[in-house]
């Protein structure tokens, strides 16, 4: 899964990157000119890979990953919409999720910059940048469609193109994220390309400082009545993250009221707001955790892993996470009979451990 960290300028997104990652990207006052973005591969902290490690004692185990990407902040715009259209923009287009980081600390810097922190209406410029992204894009390839009608091209296909776009246009105009449209399975796959940034589960991040942490309320409130809101003291938690003592770390962000790193509380946010599960492949030689969306199913679960095991699937055999952490081992999930063989069809849910059988 790939998050995008997109917001105004100096909100404290690459503070927020290095807390998520452990880097040491350059955090600064005045803006760098630096425009490509930062990134990093994380791993998913999940509880149940070294408890299945344990039991298989494998050669090697991997975690799932995520992938944060770290954006220039956006200034506010002309009202072109072309804000998030520059070329190291087009790498948010690819984000599965989109995280906006508003500014909720005090600063004199960018107090004197920007004016004092106003997390909500930080939220509400970034929202409309997106939206008016969108508009953009869509009017375009409205006034290439009609074109194309009046040349005599016209298809199934393009009439149906046609009335989706004309279906966002409208809500765009209205405020409406593409996301909450209700758009149909069929009409989604119709603008999958577009890769619209309103289409995409958006989180919204709110930075505040170590001093008024958790003294905030009516913005979580206010903010949460859109999107799923978290709180992170970006600084604070950058500086811990550098601390080669977990323990001590921990006991810092309790002082907080925070029980849990910035990375685990995001990373469980994203899974939610994005609809992923995790399914696990077990065995002498790899243990390893893998994302799949809620929903899909085991041939889809098998092309994760490996087109071939998706081309030639036979079978899944299954059983999930808790059955086997009940029954102790693999036999006795089996003398339970809790182990199941699934098809195709068979819908995927979070915890299960699969091995496909196939054929090629
Ligand atoms: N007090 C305080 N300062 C912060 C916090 N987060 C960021 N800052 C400061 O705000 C300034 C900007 O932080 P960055 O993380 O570089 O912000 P950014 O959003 O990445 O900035 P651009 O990429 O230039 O848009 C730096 O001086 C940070 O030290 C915070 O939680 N508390
Ligand atoms: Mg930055």
């Amino acid at each position: 899964m790939k998050i995008g960290i997109v917001g105004l300028a100096k909100s404290g997104k690459t503070t927020i990157f290095n807390a998520l990652t452990r880097s040491e990207a350059e955090v600064a006052d005045y803006s760098s000119g630096k425009v490509e973005p930062n990134v990093a591969v994380v791993d998913v902290d999940d509880p149940r890979v070294p408890v299945l490690s344990e039991m298989y004692e494998p050669r090697r185990t991997i975690c799932a990953t995520i992938d944060f990407i770290d954006f220039a902040g956006v200034t506010r715009s002309d009202g072109s919409g072309d804000l998030f259209s520059g070329p190291a923009m087009s790498l948010v287009k690819t984000s599965d999720a989109l995280a906006v980081v508003v500014r909720n600390f005090a600063h004199d810097t960018l107090d004197s910059t920007y004016g004092p922190p106003d997390p909500v209406r930080e939220a509400e410029e970034v929202f409309a940048e997106l939206l008016l992204s969108d508009l953009v894009v869509t009017e375009t390839r409205l006034e290439r469609i009609a074109a194309d009608h009046k040349k005599g091209r016209k298809s199934a296909e393009s009439s149906a193109e046609e009335a989706v776009l004309l279906r966002i246009k409208s809500g765009l105009e209205a405020d409406a994220a593409i996301a909450s449209l209700d758009l149909t399975a069929d009409q989604l796959r119709t603008i999958a390309g577009f890769q619209f940034l309103t289409a995409k589960p958006a989180i919204v991040i709110v930075n505040s400082g170590e001093d008024n942490f958790g003294a905030s309320p009516e913005v979580i409130e206010s903010l949460g009545a859109a999107h799923p809101v978290i709180e992170f003291a970006g600084a604070f938690e950058m500086e811990l993250s550098r601390l080669e003592d977990e323990e001590e770390a921990v006991a810092f962000l309790s002082d907080l009221g925070i029980e849990e790193s910035a990375r685990g509380r995001l990373t469980r946010l994203a899974y939610k707001s994005v609809g992923l599960i995790s399914f696990f492949t077990v065995g002498k030689d790899e243990v390893r955790a893998w994302t799949l969306h809620d929903g899909e199913t085991a041939v889809e679960a098998a092309g994760t892993i490996h087109s071939d095991l998706a081309r030639g699937f036979i079978r899944a055999e299954c059983f999930s996470y808790q059955d086997l952490v009940d029954a102790g081992n693999e036999a006795g999930v089996r003398s339970a009979g809790a182990f199941r063989l699934e098809g195709k069809e068979y819908r995927v849910k979070d915890g299960d451990i699969l091995n496909i059988r196939f054929s090629v």
